[in-house]
């Protein structure tokens, strides 16, 4: 009951920014933040700039890692709004079933922040702003550069490593490739969840290469899924990137590495590196500013040759 006392005495959002905070500084802002899990090399990076760019704003910071489970999100999010943080930031692992709990904190007037992944809702005022990729153009990026690196070669089938099932980068990186590769001679034959981690991606393409003879590409939504494939591929006595040619999405270090060593073809980039913006929508949103709904991360993609460029110079 003291929680529900405290939030009826803060009020207005502004007056929450540092009244209400939990935080032993009473000037900091306190924000609560619900990470996915620790899957991938991409969410590695991820993490470490949150709490980088959290440090470096004098944000105090409470992580809490769900392991890639939604109950364990919304478990967070209502401690957060327990503990009365200023602002509550969250990746949400699928897109949907987040209304109750977001209206929760709503009700509570503590403004919520999207990043990296989106949420499916009707209802826009859950959230102050979504800070994160297009998926959906990352996709298409993917499928445009298979479309370009296959003319005239005929039927290509495609094998897809699917992202965590119900998540925005899984539909949408789905969504954007079959978009591109429509009307072409590309075709999806075989397509299921590694939940975009490394072992995923590695028990799936050993099922597809037990199933397939003719698997001639390889989708994978993120690298370490595509990483994993590459396992199950050598193992079954193929070439990857050349027998069988991969695309994946992220560009972390190690799939620049394999992009750079030929046994990846194609990579789309996938910013993780958020942690700054974040705290930038973080101190407006508390101090009551405008901000836009929608922010997009500016991203590029990689041949191998380019690979090989920036490598010396990857971040994560
Ligand atoms: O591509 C994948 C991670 O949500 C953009 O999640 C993120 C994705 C990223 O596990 O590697």
């Amino acid at each position: 009951m003291a929680a529900v006392a405290g939030v009826a005495l803060c009020g207005a959002l502004a007056a929450c920014g540092s009244g209400g905070s939990a935080s032993g500084d009473d000037d900091a802002i306190t924000m609560g933040f619900s990470q996915v899990g620790a899957e991938s090399g991409w969410r590695t990076a991820n993490t470490k700039s949150i709490r980088e760019a959290a440090k470096a704003a004098g944000i105090e910071l409470k992580f809490s890692d769900a392991q890639q489970k939604q109950e364990n999100q919304i478990k967070a999010i209502r401690s957060f709004i327990q503990q009365r943080v200023d602002v509550i930031a969250f990746s949400p692992v699928v897109e949907t079933g987040w209304d109750n709990v977001l209206l929760e904190a709503k009700r509570a007037n503590i403004p919520v922040i999207l990043t990296d992944r989106a949420i499916d809702s009707d209802d826009e005022s859950l959230y102050e702003t979504f800070l994160g990729s297009d998926f959906v153009e990352e996709g298409r990026k993917a499928g445009e550069w298979l479309v370009e690196d296959s003319k005239g070669e005929g039927t290509v089938n495609v094998v897809e490593l699917q992202g965590t099932t119900g998540s925005a980068p899984a539909l949408d990186r789905q969504e954007g490739f079959q978009e591109a590769i429509s009307g072409s001679d590309i075709k999806i034959i075989a397509s299921q969840t590694g939940d975009f981690t490394r072992s995923g991606g590695k028990q799936v393409m050993e099922a597809f290469l037990k199933s397939h003879s003719d698997i001639d590409v390889v989708y994978a939504h993120n690298d370490d899924m595509g990483l994993g494939a590459i396992e199950a591929i050598e193992a079954a006595g193929k070439k990857p990137g050349e027998d069988i040619k991969i695309i994946t999405v992220d560009a972390v270090k190690d799939g620049m590495q394999a992009l750079a060593d030929g046994k990846i073809n194609f990579i789309v980039e996938c910013n993780p590196l958020l942690g700054d913006q974040l705290m930038d929508l973080v101190q407006k949103v508390v101090a009551g500013e405008q901000v836009p709904k929608r922010v997009v991360v500016e991203e590029t993609t990689f041949t191998q040759e380019e690979a090989k460029k920036v490598l010396p110079e990857r971040q994560y």
